[in-house]
């Protein structure tokens, strides 16, 4: 009833102004899905593979459609994603490209979905809760990799763990937003965007930490509930030369983990993502163990949503948390594997967008059929409240 009739590629602009690979799926039964991959600027070193968007269509045309159209289910996801992987033939997605492995994964979903008549999320396999849904994690002021002359911390997020519904956790999100913006009119330092929206001006960590420390709670004053605050560090980007490099010091891992414990017992931080180096096993352990028990300690970077190093992580005790971003593996298929395994082990799995993103909007649909305790991404701009507006009609099931 779902066998693939049809799958077209084609490059169209993502956030950042780059061309990327959107995926048609086409169907018996007149079934339809449309995707596109995103695009990370901090990358992690074991990623799946992302290839120029003209090379990873004419390769996936060549490979991949032949394998595909004629021959397998949208409405089979490991059928559809076996195909992917055996037109691949390597570990990395390195011969047809990731970006287009993923958006044809995806859009095979959407196509699997419309011919079932039901939301994406319920496709596969969820159903919304009410109240327990994904908390949404708002960056709203940052740098790192993602905007020169700013923080040397990638991501400060707001956390609104007190909302009684998504709506008020997006909205609350926003309000934070516009609440350092405010503060930093007041303290008179002048700002543009990082390439996810969060406020990138010229100031140190700990002027961020205080104006967060600020926002948030002014906020939560207003909306009446719980705001805190976490971060992702991005430090795989800052280890250089044995240490991490801040703008004014440089710390050793010893001296990073302390630094990481210390933020979360003074600004009760919420969340930590990648605190340490994409390779560094050990001091994830060590801050795990430290602080663990009352912040989420997320592997990004370091996990690259592959069963292989999450698997290592679980064994050795590093982090609580893993971050779902479906690029980086592949296919949904592996990343349903990653979070399944997160979740025999009783690590939290976060659904994350990517720095370059498009208005697709699957990540809601999988963080809600996943049951994801959080989804990142974003709080404000096109392509981030694509996401954020999704999960509100999901919320008012209206998909
Ligand atoms: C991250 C992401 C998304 P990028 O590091 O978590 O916020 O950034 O897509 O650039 O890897
Ligand atoms: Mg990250």
């Amino acid at each position: 009833m779902t066998l693939v009739t049809d799958v077209r590629l084609r490059r169209v602009l993502d956030s950042r102004g780059n061309p990327t690979v959107e995926a048609d799926v086409l169907t018996e039964e007149g079934g339809f899905g449309r995707a596109a991959a995103p695009s990370g600027a901090s990358t992690g070193e074991y990623e799946a593979i992302e290839l120029p968007a003209s090379e990873a269509i004419a390769k996936a045309r060549e490979d991949a459609v032949p394998r595909l159209v004629g021959e397998v289910h949208a409405g089979n996801q490991r059928e559809v994603d076996a195909a992917l992987h055996a037109a691949d033939g390597t570990d990395d997605f390195s011969s047809i490209g990731a970006n287009s492995a993923v958006a044809i994964s995806m859009a095979a979903a959407k196509a699997g979905a419309s011919v079932a008549g039901m939301p994406l999320y319920q496709h596969l396999g969820g159903t919304f809760r009410g109240n327990s849904f994904p908390i949404p994690l708002g960056n709203v002021v940052g740098g790192g990799e993602h905007a020169a002359d700013a923080t040397d911390i990638q991501e400060f997020l707001s956390v609104p763990v007190g909302a009684p519904s998504v709506s008020e956790a997006i909205f609350a999100n926003a309000a934070v937003h516009q609440e350092v913006h405010d503060i930093l009119i007041d303290r008179d330092v002048p700002s543009g965007k990082g390439d996810e929206g969060a406020w990138a001006p010229s100031i140190d960590d700990g002027e961020a930490f205080e104006i967060m420390d600020e926002a948030t709670k002014a906020v939560a004053d207003e909306v009446g509930f719980e705001i805190r605050f976490g971060l992702d560090v991005a430090a795989a980007e800052m280890y250089e030369d044995g240490a991490y490099q801040y703008s004014d010091r440089e710390r050793s891992t010893e001296e990073q983990v302390e630094y990481i414990a210390d933020l979360v017992r003074e600004y009760d931080l919420k969340y930590v993502e990648d605190p340490l180096d994409e390779d560094d096993y050990e001091g994830f352990a060590d801050l795990t163990e430290q602080v663990g028990d009352r912040t989420l300690v997320c592997g990004d970077d370091l996990f690259v949503t592959n069963t292989d190093r999450l698997g290592d992580g679980i064994q050795q005790g590093a982090a609580n948390s893993i971050l779902i971003k479906p690029n980086q593996i592949g296919t949904l298929s592996d990343a349903f594997d990653a979070i399944e395994l997160a979740v025999e082990n009783a690590y939290g799995h976060v659904v994350s967008h990517r720095s370059g993103e498009t208005e697709d909007t699957t990540i809601a649909h999988l963080a809600v059929a996943t049951d994801a305790p959080f989804i990142k991404t974003g709080a404000v701009g096109g392509e981030r409240t694509a996401k954020l507006n999704e999960l509100i009609r999901i919320e008012d099931n209206a998909v």
